[in-house]
C-alpha cells in the first residue's frame, strides 16, 4: 500500500455503495465528519445564522452553577462525543468534578482537548476514552466508583432518528449507572425560516460541509462524482419536526465509484443529514423513554434551545 493512502473504513464503503445500489439515496450523517468536514463544522458553529452553539454556550455559562447545586457538584464528568471540548470548561468550572472522561471516536480530538484543558484545570484527572459512544462502554477503572454526570451538549441527539436516540440514552444509562445524572442539550422547534437559514447560511459554509461528503467519496473510494453538479438543499419536514439536508443533482450525471458505474437524473436527491428539533415535552418524553427522569430544565428567552438535567 502507498504510505500516503488513508485506509478506507469498510463501513463507509458499505454505506456509500448501498446508497446507490439499493436506490435509497441516503448516506448516514456520521460520514460528514472527516477532517475537512470537522473543520467546516467548527466554522458553522460561528456563523451568524447558526444560533445553537452560542445559545447553548450562554445557557451553560449562566446555569452550570445550578447543576452543581442540584447534585452535580464533585461528580466525574463523562462527555459523550467530546470533539474539541469547547463547551466543557463552563461545566468543569462550575461543578469542580473529581475527574473528566472525554469520549470520542477520534484519538486526535481527544489529544487536542486534553492538551487544551490541562493548563486550565491542572489538578483535574483526565482519562480520555477513544470509543464509539453509541454502545454501552466500560469506563476507566479510576472513575468506576465515583458518582457521575454525563454531558451531551450540542443537540447532537437531533442528528439521530427517534429509535436510535432512545437506544443511545439507554446505552448512556448503562454506561453511567443508576444514580447518575445527565446534562443534555436539545434544539427547540422554532420559526421555519430561522431554522432553514441556520442550515443554509448566506456564506455557503453549510453547503460546503455537506458537499464535502462527495469530495470524501471521490478521495477515499476512487469516485469521480462531479461535485459541482450538485447543490445543497435544506428543507423543514414538519411531520418529522426536522431539518433534512439533501445534495441535489443539477443535471443528469454518471460517475464511477470503485469502478462501479452509477447515475442520477437531474433533480434526484441524496439525503445526507437530519437535524430533529423538539418541543419541551418531546424532549422530556424522549429522556423518560431512555430511562432518564428530567430534574430541571433551562432555556433562553426565545426558547431556541434547552438544557435538561436528568437522573437515572
Ligand atoms: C452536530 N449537529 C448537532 C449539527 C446540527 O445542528 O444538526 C450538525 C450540522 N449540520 C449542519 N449544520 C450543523
Amino acid at each position: 500500500m502507498d504510505m500516503n493512502t488513508i485506509p478506507v473504513d469498510p463501513a463507509f464503503r458499505k454505506d456509500v455503495l448501498r446508497c446507490f445500489e439499493d436506490g435509497s439515496h441516503a448516506i448516514p450523517a456520521r460520514w460528514l465528519y472527516d477532517r475537512a468536514g470537522s473543520e467546516l463544522f467548527e466554522q458553522i458553529t460561528e456563523l451568524p445564522e447558526y444560533y445553537p452553539t452560542r445559545t447553548e454556550t450562554a445557557l451553560l455559562k449562566k446555569y452550570c452553577s445550578e447543576v452543581g447545586a442540584l447534585g452535580g457538584e464533585g461528580r466525574a464528568v463523562i462527555e459523550f462525543g467530546s470533539g474539541s471540548s469547547t463547551k466543557t470548561p463552563h461545566l468543569l468550572e462550575a461543578i469542580h468534578p473529581a475527574a473528566y472522561v472525554p469520549i470520542d471516536i477520534s484519538g486526535e480530538f481527544l489529544a487536542y482537548s486534553a492538551a487544551q484543558l490541562k493548563p486550565v484545570f491542572p489538578d483535574l484527572p483526565i482519562y480520555p476514552l477513544e470509543a464509539d459512544f453509541m454502545h454501552p462502554l466500560r469506563l476507566p477503572e479510576e472513575v468506576l466508583d465515583q458518582p457521575k454526570i454525563g454531558f451531551f451538549p450540542g443537540s447532537t441527539i437531533g442528528n439521530m432518528i427517534a429509535r436510535t436516540s432512545v437506544d443511545l440514552l439507554r446505552s448512556m444509562r448503562e454506561t453511567l449507572g443508576v444514580g447518575s445524572q445527565l446534562l443534555i442539550g436539545f434544539d427547540r422547534i422554532k420559526d421555519k425560516d430561522l431554522l432553514i437559514a441556520a442550515y443554509d447560511d448566506s456564506a455557503g459554509v453549510t453547503a460546503q460541509f455537506s458537499l464535502n461528503l462527495l469530495h470524501r467519496i471521490n478521495g477515499e473510494l476512487e469516485g469521480d462524482i462531479p461535485v459541482d453538479q450538485f447543490r445543497h438543499v435544506a428543507t423543514w419536514n414538519d411531520r418529522y419536526a426536522r431539518i433534512e439536508i439533501y445534495l441535489e443533482a443539477q443535471a443528469d450525471v454518471a460517475f464511477p465509484i470503485e469502478e462501479r458505474a452509477f447515475s442520477l437524473s437531474k433533480g434526484d436527491r441524496l439525503h445526507v443529514e437530519n437535524s430533529h428539533k423538539y418541543g419541551i415535552r418531546d424532549a422530556r418524553l424522549m429522556l423518560r423513554a431512555g430511562g432518564w427522569t428530567p430534574v430541571q430544565e433551562w432555556s433562553d428567552e426565545s426558547d431556541y434551545f434547552s438544557l435538561i438535567l436528568a437522573e437515572a
